[in-house]
């Protein structure tokens, strides 16, 4: 039998997704006695849920896809330029048994726990099954979008139709042809799953509280030919992702916004409308990020847009967003959207006017009527970044909480470590270089990142990591601090850490979750802090049962 405080595996990794899975893969190249417990009853994170129609990559499929193989580069035919869910999930699956990975993860596996032992340096996680399984290191892969939060609407049990939220769209096809469909929320998944399913149902009534700036998607097949090349160009394609400050193929215009003409302006704007995916965005000026008169020019731009998409004025007035400027938050893309509402079966409420104020047993309640449906689609978000880690009671040095620790927004050592949760790791976790950027560019960074330190410490012998309080509060206040040239600051967005569902995540008590340096930036940042032997990172042998930390070395002073 296994001694109860020698640990069960080095490293459990939480989470199955694009970040799970592919730290799995590195742990496993390693050597290292490793495994992934996953909640769902299988791998693909976000790709396993969110089944609603229209779900898909903002990123262009070759950027999305792992780096890390050629092999598996050249044998993956990306069918759509943004490609969608059921094909997205067959990836990560086709990529999980191409390496055999399957044999490290744990399905219908929810932590609910994971404690620190000091004195045995090691955690402690509790299964929701009542198992207890003993780590070394614990990697949190938690996804930025994992918990989804419905509104707290009276009578929501009382509706007899079918409701849910879509990152629970029912995995059984859902009959959609005759029915009455009521759709809340209008950010990127509404965007996406109102513009799939307005030709598929009788009547689509959509509730707006507000409107998002979005731009075309311009999606397209990606023929053999096509995919031939794309294949040939891999290095450079990310390579140029590694350049970008988003991660993505899109580089920003570096003319000064003010030292061309406004035609100029107009001109790049006509051509980047047209152009895919986030190009209108990160193909812009700079200064749509910082600067309010651009903004403002570039979205008067947009709203021009949408008045000549959509026939009837009062609707494309309401459509157009007034609180905020395009772009300070992750750009919903959208395929024939604003033509839905041309539609006859098409109905927007605008619920900034007319309140819900109930579910009833047949539909919905506004302080101005009562609307009958079949189905009621929640399209209302997530308890975005940290939620993933409130919901697990993480306990570090001294039981501290994570939750407590982080109740007023997350402060972290580069995204990736926490002072007080010694090897505690989070290859993308808040303030990393992950959220605002092309998602799967970031989190390869981080498990990169995060498999060398673990590499590192095996190779000194070295068994605890700590990311110190000092250096902590250098990245913390920097991030923080990059937020102030930002209109993104403003932004009453997952971004900002506003979440109307939850409590205490109100508008204007700013969470500073993402790092806004871009990936260059942050990439040079964390080699820094490798090449500095781990600067920042104190870095020790074994903490022996009882004994007290034994230093053997440590990196920084
Ligand atoms: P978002 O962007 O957080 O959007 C949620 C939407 O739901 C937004 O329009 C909200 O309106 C609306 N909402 C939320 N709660 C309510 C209530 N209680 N009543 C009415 N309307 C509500 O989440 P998404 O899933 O669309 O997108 C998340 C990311 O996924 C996205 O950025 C992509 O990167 C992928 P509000 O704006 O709060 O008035």
């Amino acid at each position: 039998m296994r001694n109860r405080n020698e640990p069960g595996y080095e490293v459990i990794v939480i989470g199955g997704g694009v970040a799970g899975i592919y730290q799995i893969k590195r742990l496993a190249d390693l050597g290292v006695r490793a495994m992934l417990l996953e909640a769902a009853p299988d791998l693909g994170g976000t790709w396993y849920w969110n089944r609603y129609p229209g779900a898909r990559f903002d990123s262009e499929s070759y950027t999305y896809g792992y780096s890390f193989s050629k092999e598996l580069l050249n044998e993956w035919h990306w069918k759509e330029r943004f490609s969608g869910q059921p094909e997205n999930l067959r990836y990560l699956n086709y990529v999980a048994e191409k390496f055999d990975l399957r044999k490290y993860m744990q399905f219908n596996a929810k932590v609910e726990a994971a404690h620190y032992d000091e004195s045995h340096n090691l955690w402690r996680l509790k299964i929701a099954d009542g198992r207890e399984v003993t780590c070394r290191f614990v990697i949190m892969a938690l996804g930025l979008l994992s918990i989804p939060t419905l509104p707290r609407f009276e009578g929501m049990n009382s509706f007899k139709g079918r409701s849910f939220h879509t990152f629970y769209w029912p995995q059984e096809s859902v009959e959609l042809a005759g029915k009455k469909v009521a759709v809340i929320g209008t950010g990127a998944t509404g965007i996406q799953v109102i513009g799939e399913i307005a030709d598929k149902v009788s009547e689509l009534t959509v509730f707006q509280r507000r409107p998002n700036w979005s731009a075309p998607l311009n999606n397209g097949p990606i023929s053999q030919a096509e995919m031939a090349d794309i294949r040939t160009r891999y290095d450079e394609i990310f390579a140029t992702c590694a350049r970008t400050p988003g991660g993505f193929e899109h580089e920003p215009d570096r003319r000064g916004f003010y030292e061309v003409s406004r035609e100029e302006r107009l001109k790049l704007w006509d051509q980047l409308y047209d152009q895919p995916g986030f190009a209108i965005w990160l193909r812009n000026f700079r200064e749509i990020f910082t600067n309010e008169e651009a903004n403002a020019e570039f979205s008067e731009y947009i709203a021009g847009r949408i008045r000549r998409r959509v026939k009837d004025p009062v609707v494309a007035e309401k459509l157009i967003p007034r609180d905020h400027g395009f772009g300070v938050q992750r750009v919903p893309m959208e395929t024939h959207y604003f033509e839905v509402y041309n539609r006859p079966n098409v109905h927007l409420v605008d619920i900034s006017e007319t309140p819900i104020v109930r579910v009833t047993e047949t539909g919905l309640r506004t302080t101005e009527r009562d609307y009958g449906f079949d189905i009621i689609v929640y399209a209302t978000g997530f308890d975005a970044i940290t939620g993933g880690f409130d919901r697990i009671d993480i306990r570090g040095v001294d039981g501290e909480t994570l939750r407590d620790k982080w109740k007023d927004g997350p402060s972290t050592f580069l995204g990736m470590l926490v002072h007080g949760f010694p090897n505690l790791l989070m290859p993308a976790g808040p303030q990393s270089g992950s959220a605002s950027t092309n998602y799967p560019r970031g989190i390869e960074t981080g498990v990169n990142w995060c498999a060398d330190l673990l590499k590192h410490m095996s190779e000194h012998g070295y068994m605890r990591a700590e990311a110190t309080r000092e250096a902590e509060e250098r990245w913390t206040a920097h991030v923080t601090q990059m937020y102030s040239t930002m209109l993104m600051r403003k932004a009453k967005s997952w971004f900002t850490g506003y979440n109307s569902n939850v409590a205490g995540h109100e508008y204007g008590r700013i969470r500073y979750f993402v790092y806004n340096g871009g990936v260059p930036k942050y990439v040079a940042r964390i080699t820094e802090v490798t090449q500095k032997g781990y600067e920042g990172i104190l870095l020790t042998a074994a903490a022996p049962a009882s004994s007290g930390a034994q230093e053997r070395g440590c990196s920084e002073p």
